[in-house]
Parts: C-alpha cells; sequence; structure tokens
C-alpha cells in the first residue's frame, strides 16, 4: 500500500513544484515571437521528404543556465558549459540529415564557429587603406567555411537558432519547443547537453535591487529546480526520442549516476561524461547498454561528436522503425 500512495505523492509533489515553477518565472519577452519561428520551421521540416514522412527533428540544448540572485540581476549562480558539445553536435546533427532547433545559452560557443579564435571579428580581418576590410590571409579558410556553411543551414530552414541566459527562459523555452515536438511523435529527438541548474531562487523569493556588501554573510535561500526530464518525457513529449547527459568529475561514479539518471528519469541514452576527458571520450547508456564512443585520435580535427550523433541517429531510426510497427 505504502508504494503506490508514496509514488502519487511523489508524482503530486512534483507537479506542484513545476507549477510554481512556472507560476513564479518572469514571463518570456518574446514569447509570441519563439512560438512563431518554431511553428513554421516544423512545418517547414514536417513536408514529405525522402522517406515521405518529413525530416527528423532534434533539440540540442547548449551551454549553462544562470540561477540570477537579484530580479534586477547584478550577480548570478552559473553552471559550467562552453557550448562546445552542443555547437559541434548541431553539425553533425545537419550533417546526418537532422533539422535542428538550438537552444543555446547568449555567448556561447556556435555551429561552424569552432574554428575561429575567441575575439573573430578583431583577429580575423584587417583594415586596408581607404578603409576597405579583408579577411586576414591566416583565418580566410575558416571564415568563408563558417560563412557559408552557416547561411546554408538558416537559409535552407535546417537550422533554428534560440538563446537564452536564466533557468527561467530556458526552461520556459524547452516547454514551448517541446509542444509542437510533441505532433511529430517519435520524429522529435531531445538531445539535452545544456547544463541545467540544480538550484534557484524563485522570482517571488527574489530581492529586486542589488544585494548591498555590508553584512559579512550572503544569506540566500535556492531551492531545487523541478526535475523537468520526467515532465518532459511524461507529458510534454511522450513520443520524442529523449537523450540527457551526466556530468561528473569522478569517474568512479559516473557510470552509475548516468544509470541511475536512465531509470528516474526513463531516457532513450544517457550520455556520460567526465569533465577532463569529455573532448576525447563519452560512454552512451542505455538499458541494455554501455558504449564507450571515443574520437579518432589519428585523424587531427576529429570530434568526439562525429560517431556519437552517428550511433544516436542510427539508435533514432531504430526507434521510429518500432514505432510504426507498433502502431
Ligand atoms: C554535459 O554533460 C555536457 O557534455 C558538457 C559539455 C556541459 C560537459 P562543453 O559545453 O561541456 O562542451 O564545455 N551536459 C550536461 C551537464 C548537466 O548539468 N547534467 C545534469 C547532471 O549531470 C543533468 S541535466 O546532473
Amino acid at each position: 500500500m505504502d508504494a503506490p500512495n508514496g509514488s502519487q505523492d511523489t508524482e503530486q509533489t512534483l507537479d506542484s513544484q513545476v507549477k510554481a515553477f512556472f507560476d513564479s518565472a518572469p514571463p518570456l519577452q518574446n514569447r509570441n515571437d519563439i512560438i512563431q519561428k518554431l511553428n513554421h520551421f516544423i512545418q517547414l521540416n514536417s513536408l514529405s521528404s525522402e522517406n515521405g514522412i518529413g525530416k527528423r527533428i532534434v533539440c540540442v540544448t547548449s551551454g549553462g543556465t544562470t540561477a540570477p540572485l537579484e530580479q534586477r540581476c547584478v550577480r548570478y549562480v552559473d553552471n559550467f558549459s562552453s557550448g562546445h558539445r552542443g555547437a559541434t553536435s548541431t553539425e553533425y546533427f545537419l550533417k546526418a540529415g537532422y533539422a535542428v532547433i538550438f537552444l543555446y545559452r547568449r555567448g556561447s560557443f556556435q555551429p561552424f564557429c569552432r574554428s575561429l579564435p575567441d575575439d573573430p571579428l578583431l583577429e580575423c580581418f584587417e583594415a586596408t587603406e581607404g578603409l576597405n576590410i579583408q579577411v586576414c590571409e591566416a583565418y580566410s579558410k575558416a571564415v568563408k567555411t563558417a560563412i557559408v556553411d552557416h547561411h546554408a543551414a538558416v537559409d535552407s530552414g535546417l537550422l533554428l537558432k534560440l538563446p537564452f541566459s536564466t533557468i527561467f527562459e530556458y526552461l520556459q523555452m524547452l516547454q514551448i519547443i517541446s509542444k509542437p515536438m510533441k505532433d511529430i511523435g517519435p520524429r522529435a529527438m531531445f538531445y539535452l547537453a545544456a547544463a541545467v541548474s540544480d538550484f534557484y531562487v524563485p522570482w517571488k523569493d527574489m530581492v529586486e535591487h542589488k544585494i548591498q556588501s555590508g553584512s559579512h554573510i550572503l544569506d540566500v535561500k535556492l531551492v531545487p529546480v523541478p526535475k523537468m526530464l520526467s515532465v518532459l518525457r511524461k507529458d510534454w513529449a511522450p513520443l520524442a526520442f529523449c537523450i540527457s547527459f551526466k556530468l561528473e568529475t569522478d569517474s568512479n561514479i559516473l557510470l552509475n549516476k548516468a544509470r541511475g539518471a536512465l531509470e528516474k528519469y526513463n531516457m532513450h541514452a544517457v550520455v556520460a561524461n567526465e569533465l577532463s576527458t569529455r573532448k576525447e571520450q563519452v560512454v552512451v547508456v542505455t538499458i541494455d547498454d554501455k558504449i564507450t564512443v571515443q574520437r579518432d585520435k589519428s585523424k587531427a580535427d576529429d570530434d568526439v561528436e562525429n560517431p556519437l550523433i552517428k550511433l544516436l541517429s542510427q539508435r533514432h531510426s531504430a526507434y521510429i522503425e518500432d514505432s510504426k510497427r507498433m502502431r
């Protein structure tokens, strides 16, 4: 008797936590604009293609969310993520034939720009006489490839980029994205590489103005962010193929934590990565497999995302086929 009541209680608690989160979040400024862009993007990529059912569409999340400490925010708690994983994966998903919704942290790495220097505007260009600007010889290939490939993906309607900064923006946008993604069933994939805040200050408990530095102790209460991965799987887009990430710094606990997340959130796969080796290798944990995926070290410019996206794309295709048989 205890267990069912217990799990019902947990579900109710989660539902009320989720409701409280969204009720208190500051509304998105450009909500209607985002909805319009999304609907157009998904419609465009749902017109029948080579297989007669439209393209596979993936939502790649990338970069870290911030948890503000003041409503007129000067200070915030941040989550580590450069956005390299998400940006690189986006390029490989496009190569694999997907349409990509790139939900990224403002200022983080962008697809097709990875081989540019930190300050591309100042380092890649030089002023010549007569106020003309030209690309420096050393960067001409990288700049040309970035511009051509980026424009090709955006102009052909295969890449939609949506920026966020705070945990409030991120979760509201993820919820908005999942609505039209739900309608396309198993053709949708969520690839959740963003580093999402575990704790936040609810908007209504947050001070309005900048916290003053007079006192010796900063007394701020952060509460857990409701586990939206469960809600995404259960309610928002139950047929979508869902991949989450697990990041640890202690490799001894990584695989157990990934397995725990797989079961707890009912993911189709969890990509386990350790902070210091994350660009070299990851382990894809599924219900009956643990597959180590490595970068091809014999090729200087290979990325671990290359074999990773190949594997996930194959698994996603098999999932779509299985879903057809079950209909
Ligand atoms: C990841 O594990 C990503 O692979 C990285 C990529 C953030 C490590 P970079 O952006 O790094 O290339 O610099 N993302 C998920 C991290 C995370 O916060 N996962 C949560 C957890 O581990 C679950 S949502 O508990």
